[in-house]
């Protein structure tokens, strides 16, 4: 059995999340510019739309973002981060009850989707932003802490670690859980993320994934996030729109390193992939 990883269920607000199998999280950009769906999907409607057909093919979150962070990416003020995010988590919690994760690093976000009914938290800044981790606290959710170096605009310029980038990251997020735990947000609450793409080289990407198994030690559930990115395109010299099965081998290979949760664009072929990993893991399967 593959239940190393701590609890196998996560009580996110009203939605009890089982993670005692690898779940699929459908991104919903809500951003103009993000870097491979940006723009198509900007009018709530339109949101709306596409998160009901990810659910519909077996998503059991939906990552709803507001701020790009694709390397280079420029800041967006927090009221209009809101302005995005706010409307379209209100109906996906209203219209569809939908388990929504909100991708934010701002405290106020945080806040306001939580009294909207978001279910979870996810902070690619691991929440080291003044406020976050209070505001996360608070929340009561579940939170997904993921490492970065740096900042989206800055994080690519000749990313470079002094250790093997396995045990930087491993130690990233043995702070970010005392941090945590000292603002008063428990363990339980915890998922992790090795952020793949976020101030890494490709070989770094590649590395972190082959040895991902290693994070296991820390005893909570992993997210690994890889669908469409560039370590794909660059192995594989595939534009971003020719990505899908690179990804799903990357979604596979990460089940078998122990990620309970992929956070993925296409969500019907990963759902399969996944659930094809998981029953050759159990040797078994429910159908
Ligand atoms: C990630 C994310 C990731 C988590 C993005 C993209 C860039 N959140 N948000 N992990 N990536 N937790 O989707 O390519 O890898 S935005």
């Amino acid at each position: 059995m593959n239940d190393g990883q701590g609890a196998s269920a996560l009580q996110c607000g009203r939605h009890r999340l089982d993670i005692s199998f690898p779940r699929v999280m459908g991104i919903l950009n809500v951003t103009p510019d993000s870097f491979s769906d940006g723009g198509q999907h900007t009018a709530i409607d339109d949101a709306l739309r596409h998160a009901e057909r990810m659910l519909a093919e077996g998503a059991a979150i939906i990552d709803v973002g507001g701020e790009s962070t694709r390397p280079g990416a420029s800041e967006v003020s927090t009221q209009q981060e809101l302005d995005r995010v706010a409307p379209v988590v209100e109906r996906l919690v209203r219209e569809l009850d939908a388990l929504v994760s909100v991708d934010t690093s701002a405290p106020e976000v945080m806040r306001e989707t939580a009294a909207l009914g978001a279910g979870m938290l996810n902070d690619v800044r691991g929440l080291r932003r003044e406020g976050a981790l209070g505001a996360a606290a608070h929340s009561g959710l579940p939170v997904c802490v993921m490492h970065m170096v740096g900042e989206p605009d800055t994080m690519q310029r000749a990313p470079g670690y002094e250790q093997p980038v396995e045990e930087v990251v491993k130690a990233f997020l043995e702070e970010r859980i005392r941090a945590c735990e000292a603002a008063g947000l428990r363990r339980e609450r915890l998922i992790l993320d090795p952020g793949f793409g976020f101030g890494k080289s490709v070989e770094h990407n590649l590395r972190l994934l082959n040895r991902m198994a290693g994070l296991e030690v820390l005893g909570l559930p992993i997210l690994a996030g890889m669908s469409r990115k560039s370590m794909i395109g660059k192995v594989l010299e595939r534009p971003v729109e020719e990505r899908l099965p690179g990804s799903l081998a990357l979604a596979a290979m990460a089940v078998e390193r122990g990620a309970r949760i992929l956070r993925v664009h296409d969500v019907g072929p990963s759902v399969d992939a996944v659930n094809m990993t998981w029953a050759v893991m159990e040797e078994g399967f429910t159908p």
